[in-house]
């Protein structure tokens, strides 16, 4: 719209045109108020009626809550409005009326379930604080976007329509592909690391994952987005590294941009100083066993239960990391070590939960294709992947990181779903 003036730019003086939602109605008889809030924020607009034309008054305050206005008049300076300022009216626009019942209040005064928001996310996200969660999550991809520049990635996409699974067989979705059977990708893994032997040699993709986890909990979607890195000629110390920096920098970059919106959400909200300790899946294990949270111990071999997460994100207290997972409970990619009981596979972790999981990939033909035959897998099948071993696939490490657990950890959100805008779970296919 040609010549519209963002809220937050009206200054006293100014003869401003806005447009945006009625957020609220004040009616006090012989003056009345209209709160119209656009992208930038709200401003009152003053309507005083035995002054005014009464069929700008009329317009005005006849309109139901979060109809589209669009208001021209003068900016005035009103230490008693809400932003110091208001608009008296010349011109007085409903755009796009609203219905009087709305299916939820995006003043926010009344609380809605989540369910009911998510139905309704058009107007749920009219509310400051989940606007706000969207706008982090947008800082967070682009901070991290630019820390992978920095650390020298091309950024790519892959297919999402693929033939194999990577991520063990049962979380994948089949769909029918031009009556053949294909599946919806569950992670890029396979082409981020076909593209490290390409000239690129450093990427990073954002992208969506699927997985058909049948589970319904608050930290798992259905569909997600994945930030995944893949780099030639480093280890999985070097990627852990990298890791580490990309997520500082996530923070960074909300800390230095979002304070707005942090303040909307009213967070403890914390950038991580230090390193972040780097604990062995044996350490691990110890301490969650020495807390005491768990009704039976640990033994090597052992996933970690998401209990035995929570009791050491406790104990340590930041971001850390979990390191020389036994090979047999990481994926047929990540390499051993030369004690082969020991993988170089590592996750990353926030207090709360998994934010990562990553490692130093079998770049060597012949193993790879022995890692796959000792998962069960068929190396036939993922030909099109092993062969461009056979052709100088330089070593490589690399790993993948859930956006939307860590928009969710950063702020303290109970439930995944308030992370996603439409998101995908058992239940919720729409919108
Ligand atoms: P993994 O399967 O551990 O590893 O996934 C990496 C990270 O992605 C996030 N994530 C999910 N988030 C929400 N809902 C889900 N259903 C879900 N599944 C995964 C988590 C998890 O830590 N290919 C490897 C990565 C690599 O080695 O590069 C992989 O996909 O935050």
């Amino acid at each position: 719209m040609q010549n519209r003036t963002y809220t937050a730019d009206a200054e006293p003086g100014d003869s401003v045109t806005v447009a945006g939602w009625v957020h609220e109605i004040r009616d006090l008889g012989g003056i009345a108020f209209l709160i119209v809030r656009d992208t930038t924020g709200k401003i009152q607009v003053k309507f005083e009626k035995d002054e005014m034309d009464d069929d700008l008054v009329e317009t005005g305050l006849s309109v139901n809550r979060e109809s589209v206005v669009k208001i021209s008049g003068d900016v005035k300076e009103e230490p008693r409005a809400p932003t110091d300022v208001e608009i008296v009216p010349t011109e007085v626009e409903v755009v796009a009326s609203a219905e009087p019942e709305l299916p939820l209040d995006p003043s926010g005064k009344v609380d809605a379930d989540l369910s009911t928001r998510l139905d309704n996310r058009t107007l749920d996200a009219r509310k400051e604080d989940v606007e706000a969660v969207f706008k982090i999550r947008g800082e967070v991809l682009r901070s991290v976007r630019e820390q992978f520049r920095e650390l020298g990635c091309s950024e790519i996409n892959t297919p999402k329509i693929v033939a194999t699974g990577t991520e063990g067989g049962t979380e994948l979705f089949p769909i029918t592909y031009f009556g053949r059977e294909a599946f919806m990708n569950q992670s890029p893994q396979l082409f981020k690391q076909l593209m490290v032997g390409s000239g690129l040699e450093r990427v990073f993709e954002i992208g969506p994952i699927f997985r058909a986890e049948e589970h319904n909990t608050p930290r798992h979607l259905n569909e997600a987005t994945s930030i995944d890195f893949e780099s030639a000629f480093i280890d999985h110390t070097e990627a852990m590294d990298a890791c580490e920096s990309v997520v500082k920098a996530a923070y960074e970059g909300v800390a230095e941009n979002c304070q707005d919106e942090l303040d909307a959400l009213d967070v403890d909200f914390e950038v991580p100083e230090g390193d972040f300790p780097r604990l062995t899946y044996e350490e691990a294990i110890e301490r969650i066993n020495a807390t005491g949270e768990l009704d039976e111990m640990l033994v090597w071999g052992d996933d970690l239960p998401t209990e035995g997460e929570k009791a050491l994100g406790e104990d340590v207290g930041s971001h850390y990391f979990i390191t020389d997972w036994p090979s047999e409970i990481k994926p047929f990619y990540i390499k051993d070590h030369d004690d082969e009981e020991l993988s170089t596979g590592f996750d990353m972790m926030h207090p709360r939960m998994e934010l990562v999981s990553g490692g130093q990939r079998e770049h060597r033909f012949d193993r790879l294709v022995e890692g796959f035959e000792q998962q069960g897998l068929d190396p036939e099948a993922f030909d099109y992947y092993t062969k461009m071993f056979k052709y100088g696939m330089p070593p490589h490490a690399g790993w993948g990181l859930g956006g939307e657990r860590l928009v969710m950890t950063m702020l303290g959100l109970d439930n995944i779903r308030e992370a996603v805008l439409f998101p995908r779970d058992r239940q919720r296919l729409s919108p």
